[in-house]
């Protein structure tokens, strides 16, 4: 498999120099390193500029919700707990109204990587601020500036139980394409936010801006107090890579009906639905 066989011959609509192009190469790529198939893919889509990714990446899909697409991906997870489960959604989606899934995926080590589009600002409905828009930003729907304090989103995942946290770049397409391939293989939740800049909506948070700032972590904490001191680390120096990596169960290992095969292959045939009812009901 190449790049472009996980391309559907859609052109993106994204604006030029758009943070999402890096994302979707990055992605494309890290399959291709994967040595994976179209068909042991599904990728679920939040609502946003981020989504429209459901246009131009061949593999299964779901569009969802706004806010809602961990706890589908989920749910795809355990229906057919051998699939590889990629999350693309938006810092306003994930962060802002469906953080209590976040929360509760973390918790139950779901198999998933989600992926956030974090640029800081609600892009697809024309830049308002989202629960990572800095104290202060001046947008469409604070025109005096944010007055909330930002959420640290990797925080929030470490100490809700995540398995894998990590920060990427959407400028530096290769060190996101192997963070990607390290997430996808990591059993058990792994977040990947990415710093993703918008350029028509959030003029700060630029390509040039983070470049300078960027560093590299050399590796994964093991210890959550360290790794949660790390991501508190947002002024003259910004880290990317994997903040904190832990093994342990992740969900559906930890399901005995799911030892011997999946969800999607038991028979149904002996399933007698009114007892079914009756017994829960
Ligand atoms: C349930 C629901 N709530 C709100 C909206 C409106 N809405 C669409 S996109 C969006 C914000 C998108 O921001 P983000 O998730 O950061 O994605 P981006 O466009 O920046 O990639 C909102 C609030 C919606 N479509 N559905
Ligand atoms: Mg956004």
């Amino acid at each position: 498999m190449e790049a472009h066989d996980f391309e559907t011959g859609h052109k993106p609509t994204w604006c030029p120099g758009c943070g999402n192009y890096g994302i979707w190469q990055s992605l494309k790529n890290a399959f291709v390193k994967l040595n994976t198939s179209q068909e042991e893919i599904v990728v679920v889509y939040g609502i946003g500029c981020h989504g429209n990714m459901a246009n131009f990446l061949n593999v299964y899909g779901v569009g969802s919700l706004h806010g809602r697409s961990i706890p589908v991906a989920c749910g795809v997870k355990m229906a057919n707990h051998r699939l590889k489960v990629v999350v693309i959604v938006g810092d306003g989606d994930t962060y802002g109204e469906g953080v209590n899934h976040l929360l509760s995926a973390a918790r139950g080590n779901h198999d998933i990587t989600v992926i956030v589009h974090n640029n800081e600002i609600y892009g697809l409905t024309t830049g308002q601020a989202s629960p990572t828009s800095e104290k202060g930003t001046k947008t469409k729907s604070t025109p005096l500036g944010v007055i909330e304090e930002p959420l640290n989103p990797l925080a929030t995942a470490i100490i809700s139980g995540a398995s894998f946290v990590s920060r990427g770049f959407a400028g530096d397409t290769d060190a996101l394409r192997d963070l990607i391939c390290a997430g996808i293989e990591h059993s058990g939740f792994s977040l990947i936010d990415v710093l993703q800049p918008c350029l028509t909506f959030e003029k700060v948070h630029n390509f040039d801006f983070l470049r300078e700032k960027i560093y590299k972590l050399e590796k994964a904490e093991k210890d959550k107090e360290a790794a949660i001191k790390k991501t508190f680390e947002w002024s003259e120096k910004i880290p990317v890579g994997v903040f904190y990596q832990e093994e342990k169960p992740a969900f559906t290992d930890q399901l005995p009906q799911l030892k011997e095969d999946t969800l999607v292959e038991k028979p149904l045939k002996d399933i007698k639905i009114d007892e079914l009812l009756k017994e829960f009901i």
